[in-house]
């Protein structure tokens, strides 16, 4: 019998793979490997490269533990290739190997690099997913708009979560409405469970401190999960303590508070180490037990069967050239506050300080700050992705660009969000602290110390009517411009103008 190599990748560490199910413990040898290619095609968070390593490390050690060869290529060993399709190469001439077998990568450029390997390689499909290419591609033929809401629906019925009979739980598929109070004054969760770094992620921390120190982002005080175990643990914490008020304050943002009730999970469930559905049936026990109120449990699940899965379905729908999109065409480079430049805005300061210190923000402050800052001040989208797709523990192309490129900046022309995530500063302002300990005021509309969000706001609405002007859900903000004295106009669009100027010019905003 001829040896086959099976690729195991940094975010399938997952036991019940489908490469690892199809293959044969007796012949078949696994491949597993920190390559520069895989570690450098973003400047990766450092605590990002950390936690992919030590979690690869451990899983390895784990599947020796249950009887494979695992042949693992550490990034600080010569002999290990410079990408996946070399360290293959060099494997199968090792143990004689000449094909290869592997579950589908979450990203197109290694889906396109493993096929041009010249070992030819059998992609299984990815099911830890719960719904499959096929079923998104039948559930969004002949459809005009691929919204949300429908296909969670159905996701709902095919899981039978939150399902009592043919209908939801409480009689409503969607809690929402519940879950959008504005930031509380004290937090009563300690946050995520915090793992102090074994031996193993000392190693590797030691590695990265002196590989990727200059990469954005502190390595410092690591205290992700780096094996299943410890993220069951985490979970089993986060469901005890965080889920119960996890809907109410599911979009407030307080500030120094950098998790909140929020789960921090997506990094764990999105590397293999916890199962979509082991997640989601952990919070519906929670609820049924009388642990966790509905709207906590529902719009946990919405996110995960819901928007987890869309998202993919829409990055493999779309095709490779999704991430090139730029349907506002949009061109400016992004502002060097993200790189945690200097900037009077408290709000983003607060949001890229905690990516910095955490690989970490949670949704609202992705969407409505961060996202909404680049989309108002025109930031090119591609840069923007890039950016997103380094900065976070969770990012992983299937799942970042669907969110960056679609919801977040508008780049797909409208297939995700039926109409773009902008706001002026007073969004901000009802669901968090953050304008009070802020150099810019966030009730003046113009002159000196206006919110940037204020102006830049009107300024995205000015330049592209012609593309929102006809869109119902914006004509109100249009009537209300229309509405405002023309003198008034010119003020905003010039002082935006300004605030663009200084952005372009890298002074500080
Ligand atoms: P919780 O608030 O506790 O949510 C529960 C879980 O639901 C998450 O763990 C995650 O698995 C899932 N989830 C929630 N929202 C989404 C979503 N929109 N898309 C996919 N899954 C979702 N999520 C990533 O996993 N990787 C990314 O690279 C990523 N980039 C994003 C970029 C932008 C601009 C925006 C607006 C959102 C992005 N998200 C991304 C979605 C979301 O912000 C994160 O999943 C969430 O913040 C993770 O933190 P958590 O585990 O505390 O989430
Ligand atoms: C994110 C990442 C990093 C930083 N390093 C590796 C690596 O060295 N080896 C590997 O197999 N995977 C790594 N990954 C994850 C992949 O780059 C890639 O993002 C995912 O497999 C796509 O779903
Ligand atoms: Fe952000 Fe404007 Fe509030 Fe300052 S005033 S924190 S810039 S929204």
């Amino acid at each position: 019998m001829v040896t086959r190599l099976v690729l195991v990748l940094g975010d399938q560490l997952s036991e019940g793979l489908s490469a690892l199910r199809a293959a044969d413990k007796a012949r078949d040898v696994v491949v597993m490997a920190e390559v520069a290619d895989e570690a450098g095609y973003v400047p990766h968070h450092p605590k990002k490269i950390a936690f992919v390593f030590s979690a690869m490390r451990k899983f390895a050690a784990e599947l020796r533990a249950a009887g494979w060869d695992v042949r693992y290529g550490r990034l600080d060993d010569r002999a290990t290739g410079a990408s996946v399709c070399a360290e293959l190469l060099r494997r199968g001439e090792e143990v004689g190997a000449t094909e290869v077998l592997a579950t589908e990568p979450g990203e197109w450029r290694l889906i396109e690099a493993l096929r041009a390997c010249p070992l030819p390689v059998t992609l299984q499909p990815d099911d830890r997913f719960l719904c499959s290419h096929a079923d998104f591609e039948a559930w969004a033929a002949g459809r005009k708009a691929l919204r949300l809401e429908y296909f969670y629906r159905e996701m709902r019925k095919t899981t039978g979560l939150l399902m009592e009979g043919d209908h939801p739980a409480g009689g409503q598929w969607n809690f929402d409405h519940d879950n959008r109070k504005p930031a509380p004054g004290a937090v009563d969760f300690d946050g995520p469970m915090r793992f102090a770094p074994d031996a193993v992620t000392r190693e590797v921390l030691d590695m990265v401190a002196d590989r990727f120190g200059d990469n954005f982002g502190d390595l410092e005080d690591f205290w992700f999960a780096t094996d299943r175990a410890q993220a069951r643990r985490a979970l089993a914490h986060w469901v005890a303590g965080g889920l119960p008020k996890y809907g109410d304050y599911q979009d407030a943002m307080v500030t120094g508070e950098r998790f909140l009730w929020h789960g921090v999970i997506s990094m764990y469930v999105n590397a293999g180490l916890l199962g979509p559905m082991e997640v989601c049936a952990a919070v519906e026990q929670a609820w049924r037990d009388g642990r966790a109120p509905l709207n906590a449990a529902e719009g946990f699940i919405r996110q995960v069967i819901g928007w987890r899965e869309y998202v993919r379905g829409i990055y493999f729908l779309e095709g490779p050239d999704y991430t090139a999109r730029n349907a506002l065409g949009q061109t400016r480079d992004l502002p060097p506050v993200y790189w945690g430049g200097e900037t009077g805005m408290r709000c983003m300061a607060e949001a890229v300080g905690q990516t910095r210190t955490e690989a970490y923000a949670h949704h609202i402050q992705r969407l409505m700050v961060t996202g909404n800052f680049a989309l108002l001040a025109g930031v090119d989208p591609a840069q923007v992705h890039e950016w997103y797709l380094a900065v976070y523990a969770d990012a992983y192309e299937w799942v970042e660009a669907p969110n960056v490129i679609g919801m977040s900046q508008f780049a797909d022309g409208g297939i995700i969000a039926s109409k773009p995530y902008v706001s002026s500063g007073n969004y901000i302002n009802k669901m968090s602290d953050y304008c009070k300990g802020c150099a810019y005021s966030v009730t003046k509309k113009t002159g000196q110390g206006a919110c940037p969000f204020n102006l830049l706001y009107w300024h995205f609405m000015d330049r592209h009517r012609d593309r929102f002007a006809g869109n119902p859900r914006m004509a109100q903000m249009y009537r209300t411009w229309d509405r405002m004295d023309a003198d008034k106009r010119e003020v905003i669009l010039s002082e935006a103008e300004q605030v663009l100027a200084r952005l372009d010019a890298g002074e500080v905003v």
